[in-house]
């Protein structure tokens, strides 16, 4: 279903994306992970593009030139560029309305921009909390290629963020208002899932796939899911869909999986200290 091209072969890159549907993406991102699961669902063919943030590619000018902001993913068809991971799956859901992803109905047609604009709204608390609990062993390697990447990338709330995390700036305070946020969140999120399958009721929509990476990234860091009963049940539900299996886990580098279970071992008591599991 996705034919990857590499983006090495930047010159060649700007004229091939002129026509068909290419997306620009990272294995380990939330925002590529919904992407890919909604192009699953959709069955849609489409070229790929790894971009490696771990590499920083993103900091490239070729990419930047794609995308200003020097963010994935990105999504360009025949030569438009979309950005913003919640526009892209609504883009999608448009370009190919079938299975449709969207309620009908007015009142659906609310509850799912929402939905979708709580899952948007999280964003910066899911970064800080994914840098804080389970980047720890990546500190050193950001730290090194630091001043090239601000050298090179032109997002400057990126780069300000990125040297926050590899000089270990971040406070408690801030990562507690973080949990906090996260909580008052999915208290609302876990209503809209009482007596009900997927979030608009019996059709799996673009509600759930905004929401399902980013509660997947959660249980990784072993946030308290386990508060939230329907939560948890709805995401038992997600979990079996091919399009997560095959646009989320299979794109989930073993080595990343196993520097977090080291990591995760390491600062089990900062994890349970932060998340009020004492
Ligand atoms: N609101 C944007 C957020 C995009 C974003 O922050 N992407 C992250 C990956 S999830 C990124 O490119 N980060 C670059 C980095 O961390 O260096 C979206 O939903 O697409």
């Amino acid at each position: 279903m996705f034919k990857t091209i590499s983006s090495r072969g930047q010159i060649r890159i700007k004229n091939e994306i002129k026509n068909g549907l290419h997306i620009f993406h990272f294995d380990f991102s939330n925002c590529s992970q919904r992407v890919r699961i909604c192009l699953i669902e959709k069955g849609m063919d489409c070229n790929s593009h790894p971009v490696n943030l771990l590499l920083n590619d993103h900091s490239t000018d070729w990419f930047q030139s794609i995308n200003p902001k020097g963010l994935v993913p990105v999504l360009v068809h025949d030569g438009s560029v979309v950005t913003e991971s919640v526009d892209i799956i609504r883009y999608i859901d448009r370009l190919y309305p079938s299975p449709g992803l969207q309620p009908e109905g007015n009142g659906n047609n609310r509850a799912m921009d929402e939905i979708i604009k709580l899952a948007d709204s999280v964003q910066s608390q899911i970064k800080l909390l994914t840098h804080y609990f389970m980047a720890k062993t990546q500190r050193l390697l950001v730290k090194r290629s630091l001043k090239k990447f601000s050298d090179n990338h032109n997002n400057s709330d990126l780069v300000a963020f990125k040297k926050r995390f590899a000089n270990n700036e971040f406070t408690v305070d801030e990562v507690r208002g973080a949990v906090d946020e996260m909580h008052k969140v999915l208290r609302i999120i876990d209503t809209y899932l009482i007596k009900q399958t997927w979030f608009l009721g019996d059709d799996f929509s673009l509600a759930d796939i905004a929401w399902m990476v980013n509660i997947h990234r959660l249980d990784l860091m072993c946030f308290p899911l386990s508060r939230y009963n329907n939560l948890g049940l709805w995401y038992q539900q997600c979990k079996q869909r091919e399009s997560f299996q095959q646009g989320l886990v299979d794109y989930e580098p073993a080595l990343i999986m196993f520097l977090f279970k080291i990591n995760k071992f390491i600062n089990l008591s900062k994890h349970k200290k932060m998340f009020g599991f004492e």
